[in-house]
């Protein structure tokens, strides 16, 4: 990296190197913005920011992935508005460090990523969180506080209404472990995976490019049926609370729409923690079984699916040595997450990768999940 950053920049003196994963969630799919529960996986896709400061008050950064030089005068950063590209993750974020009271300096940035874009891996979480260390710069700020300004940065320039999963395991996630999330008290737990199985993703490579605006639409829902059941039951603040009986009796009075989408996510949140105790367990039938459940409901109930992902999660139930397998991340594209026996991963790759190119006449990307740390200076 070091190479480049003096190829493009002219020096690398002061450089320094910050690294943030992506990740897998392997259960509890649209249950954060409801402040439920989730189980993500940092992974060792990752993206990293290098950063030199310099003295021409000038922030200037580059791509390596869009191969794209951005630049702007440090004074006019907090003023900007958004160019609906990629220089909003970063741009964002340096705005809302500004907004903390942390001034950012002129500099030099180079992105490098080996995260898929648009593919449900959570590579936009990725960048903000290694912006935001690279603007930092060794200065300090808490964990929780940088996923949290990361997400403000994402919901209030980049425009996307998210929950906290995304960032809060590109900081939080440790190697070897899934990281179950209580995203109302922001409290995890680290749970232990069964030995001797692996999770695969495999990439529909169809970008998610509806995802935004349906988001927006299954937000906007999830808050109707709060509404609603708050009228009968007034300790409902957010679907988290919501028990399925309470919910069975206020769907009269909600859209079949609406009615479907908070089913989901009540029926979700119980999946996480039967996952997780089936996962303490070592239960992998029946984690395998809560994947598939987790994946029809986000078909059918909360419609976030599309065919290429139902093809993938019917065709991977059918290899030798499959558990489960659901999509994961925001949907409409991107990847599904298999639970398989660790021995079966090289005929499973084989085997889906022959399945999807017959059908869709395109070749998909499998990743190993290889569970890693978060954020840190390199
Ligand atoms: C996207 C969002 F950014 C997350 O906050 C989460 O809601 C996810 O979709 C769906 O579970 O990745």
């Amino acid at each position: 990296m070091k190479d480049i950053f003096q190829e493009l920049f002219g020096s690398a003196e002061g450089m320094r190197a910050f690294r943030a994963p992506g990740r897998v969630n392997l259960i509890g799919e649209h249950t954060d913005y409801n402040l439920g529960f989730v189980l993500p996986v940092a992974l060792d896709l990752a993206t990293t920011v290098a950063m030199a400061t310099t003295r021409d008050g000038i922030l200037r950064i580059y791509s390596e992935h869009r191969q794209e030089m951005r630049q702007w005068n440090v004074k006019d950063v907090e003023g900007l508005s958004p160019a609906h590209d990629w220089s909003d993750y970063p741009i964002g974020v340096a705005r809302e460090l500004i907004q903390a009271g942390f001034p950012i300096q002129s500099a030099n940035l180079l992105i490098a990523s080996t995260v898929p874009e648009g593919s449900g891996l959570s590579s936009s979480a990725a960048l903000e969180v290694s912006s935001a260390l690279a603007f930092l710069h060794g200065r300090t700020l808490h964990p929780m506080e940088l996923a949290l300004l990361c997400q403000r940065a994402e919901r209030n320039f980049v425009g996307m209404p998210c929950g906290i999963m995304d960032q809060y395991i590109s900081v939080f996630g440790r190697s070897s472990c899934a990281v179950e999330i209580d995203c109302r008290s922001l409290g995890h737990r680290l749970v232990a995976l069964p030995a001797g199985i692996t999770f695969v993703a495999v990439n529909t490579m169809v970008k998610h490019a509806l995802a935004s605006s349906a988001y927006r639409e299954r937000v906007a829902e999830c808050a109707a049926a709060v509404n609603a059941l708050r009228q009968q039951f007034p300790g409902v603040e957010s679907l988290r609370d919501a028990s399925p009986a309470q919910l069975a009796a206020v769907a009269p009075k909600l859209s079949g729409v609406v009615a479907r989408r908070a089913r989901h996510v009540v029926t979700e949140d119980v999946r996480v923690g039967r996952f997780v105790e089936a996962s303490v367990a070592g239960d992998l039938p029946d984690m395998g079984r809560l994947m598939l459940e987790s994946h029809l409901s986000l078909r059918d109930d909360y419609q976030v699916s599309c065919q290429e992902l139902d093809f993938l999660v019917d065709a991977a139930m059918k290899i030798d040595g499959v558990y489960g397998s659901r999509m994961t991340g925001g949907g409409f594209g991107g990847c599904t997450v298999t639970l398989l026996r660790a021995d079966a991963a090289p005929a499973f790759k084989a085997q889906i990768s022959a399945a999807y190119q017959a059908r869709f006449n395109v070749t998909p990307l499998v990743y190993a999940c290889r569970p890693s740390d978060g954020a840190a200076e390199l």
